[in-house]
């Protein structure tokens, strides 16, 4: 190789070596390749060669260039890498990790779960999707009957069956009731059953889509004081000590007697406020099992009674937290789901 050209190509690599970051390189890279550059000069010399060493020349200071080029990019690798290792901060402060947690109304299922569990009841699950018979006809409401419209019910179109009618989204949980007794054959029967129930329904304590809980007792000889003591049971165990239930004669066709239940408001104790108007807040309806479905279910209702009941996870969780508008529970709103 040409002494020039060599000289040039160490000078080269000695300044490439020296940089020690990136906006180093790129300097060296000017003082190189740049107008009045190491390179560049060496370029210009090569008109002024004797014509016959000048093609020799030219292709020396070619692969000197090359040669230059590539130790460019191995030294731009090497320094890259190190930035990269170098740049972590061990004191700067670490990123907070976001914890989650239950929805608040998954909180309130395992909460009544609990309770319930404490006196005896097990937790079934029965279907979301059912047949007209499980939601409506084995629990006294035959086809056309007036009272099924109160459950403003979703109808699947398409399949059905001759002996159980149109699948539904159930309207409620009572559809457990039919499907546990088959289940469990005998009694006594403990059961709670909790699901997901649809109504065209929305306004600030109704949604399209809600979460019921069933209740079923049935054994010998059961009461209604039987009943009212469950009932005293679950709210003193979930509302707090304070808070006392009332039954208020109701009608529905599974049940005979039927009671809506309530609970005195928490925020007046009883007393009546803007909220609950006279002090009390309704929970849900209940009553002693209609011998007619517990006959649908093969049960004898002259050996055996019992009585049901059926809350609104949503409207429960309402009165526990004072909330205004049920809806709330399911825009995902993060600022209002942290405060729970
Ligand atoms: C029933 O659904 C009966 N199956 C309850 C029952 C079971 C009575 C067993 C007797 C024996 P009702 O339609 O009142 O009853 O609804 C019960 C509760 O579900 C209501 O008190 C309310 O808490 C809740 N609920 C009803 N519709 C909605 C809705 N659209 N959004 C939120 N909660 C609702």
């Amino acid at each position: 190789m040409n002494p020039k050209i060599k000289v040039v190509l160490e000078q080269a690599k000695s300044k490439i070596e020296q940089a020690r970051v990136i906006k180093d390189l790129e300097q060296t890279y000017v003082e190189i390749f740049g107008r009045d550059g190491l390179v560049t000069n060496l370029t210009k010399q090569i008109k002024d060669i004797d014509p016959k060493d000048r093609a020799s020349f030219g292709q020396s200071v070619n692969s000197a260039k090359k040669e230059i080029v590539e130790y460019f990019a191995k030294k731009r690798s090497s320094l890259v890498i190190s930035r990269s290792s170098t740049s972590i901060d061990i004191t700067a402060p670490g990123k907070k990790t976001q914890l989650g947690h239950l929805h608040l109304v998954s909180q309130a299922i395992e909460e009544i779960v609990d309770i319930f569990k404490k006196l005896g009841y097990s937790l079934q699950s029965y279907p979301e999707i059912d047949w007209d018979w499980y939601a409506f006809e084995s629990l006294n409401m035959p086809k056309n009957h007036p009272a099924r419209d109160d459950w403003e019910t979703f109808f699947i179109k398409g399949d059905t069956n001759p002996k159980y009618g149109n699948l539904v989204l159930t309207p409620h949980t009572s559809n457990g009731q039919l499907r546990e007794m088959e289940r469990a054959k005998n009694p006594p029967i403990r059961m709670i059953n909790i699901a997901r129930c649809y109504r065209r329904q929305i306004d600030v304590s109704h949604t399209p889509m809600f979460h019921q809980f069933e209740g079923l007792f049935v054994d010998k000889n059961v009461s209604i004081t039987d009943l009212k003591g469950t009932f005293d049971f679950f709210t003193s165990h979930f509302f707090g000590p304070k808070r006392v239930t009332r039954l208020r004669p109701h009608h529905f066709r599974f049940t005979e007697p039927s009671f809506e239940v309530d609970v005195t408001c928490g925020i007046c104790m009883g007393k009546g406020c803007r909220l609950c108007k006279a002090g009390w807040l309704e929970l849900g309806g209940s009553g002693m099992v209609h011998p007619k479905v517990l006959k649908a279910g093969g049960i004898d209702p002259a050996k055996y009674n019992g009585f049901a009941f059926g809350w609104g996870i949503e409207r429960t969780i309402a009165m526990k937290t004072e909330l205004p508008d049920i809806r709330l529970l399911f825009q995902n709103d993060i600022r209002f789901l942290e405060q729970f």
